[in-house]
């Protein structure tokens, strides 16, 4: 069986995990936080979660986890079949991840774990990031999915990354920057939230938030 190594408040964590409920494959989550351990860099080799341990070995790096569990378990299909498609499925989270994602990361230190941001570095990320959003909103369709009819990973993961990256624009710039550059987003995450599995990932990072909030 999977064992899926991280923990709930992370995006990169919850984006596997999603997965992994949405497709049905039978795993178990281990708590772990990034560590620079010698042992832990054996597993993960920058010491960051998420990674699984499989019967072959540690696997780390989110994006390659989904397309190993995509080819090994292809019976409930998160990708599209035709070529294209799929290529502009993975077009839409590298654009997701690369030019939004990891940009706004740098507002987390202040947004989530009690540290300061310098306002130069706020007015670069804002910048960056709404560049990002606004090539986000050219290839989103919402039609319902992120990219048409058919529900794929990229909707998974952007539920997930929007969750994450959309609180800390709020708390750090005082508006939805998310919903003033991607019309439609929504209703999008409301239909992603009428998803079973989408509740039990929110919940659990809901109580997972809450610990660490009081731990602190
Ligand atoms: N590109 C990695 C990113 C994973 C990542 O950034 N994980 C964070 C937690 S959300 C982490 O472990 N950070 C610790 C560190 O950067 O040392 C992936 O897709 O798995």
């Amino acid at each position: 069986m999977i064992t899926l190594h991280g923990f709930a408040i992370s995006n990169y964590h919850n984006k596997i995990k999603l997965v992994l409920l949405e497709k049905g494959i039978p795993f178990r989550e281990e708590l772990a936080y990034p560590s620079q351990d010698e042992a832990f860099l054996k597993r993960s080799p920058l010491g960051k979660i998420p990674f699984i341990e499989t019967e072959h070995g540690c696997l780390s790096e989110s994006q390659a986890i989904l397309e190993y569990l995509e080819e090994v378990y292809p019976e409930k299909p998160l990708y599209p079949t035709n070529q294209f498609e799929r290529a502009r499925n993975r077009e839409l989270i590298q654009h997701l991840e690369l030019n939004v994602e990891l940009i706004a990361r740098r507002l987390y230190k202040e947004a989530f774990f009690g540290g300061v941001v310098s306002e130069e570095t706020k007015q670069e990320v804002k910048e960056r990031v709404e560049i990002g959003l606004k090539g986000l909103a050219q290839l989103a369709k919402f039609s319902p999915y992120i990219l048409g009819s058919e529900l794929t990973t990229a909707d998974f993961l952007a539920w997930v990354h929007f969750g994450t990256f959309g609180l800390a624009l709020q708390k750090v710039y005082g508006e939805d920057l998310i919903a003033k550059h991607i019309p439609g987003v929504a209703s999008f995450i409301a239909l992603m939230e009428s998803r079973p599995h989408v509740q039990k990932v929110a919940a659990d990072r809901a109580v997972a938030f809450e610990a660490f909030m009081q731990s602190r």
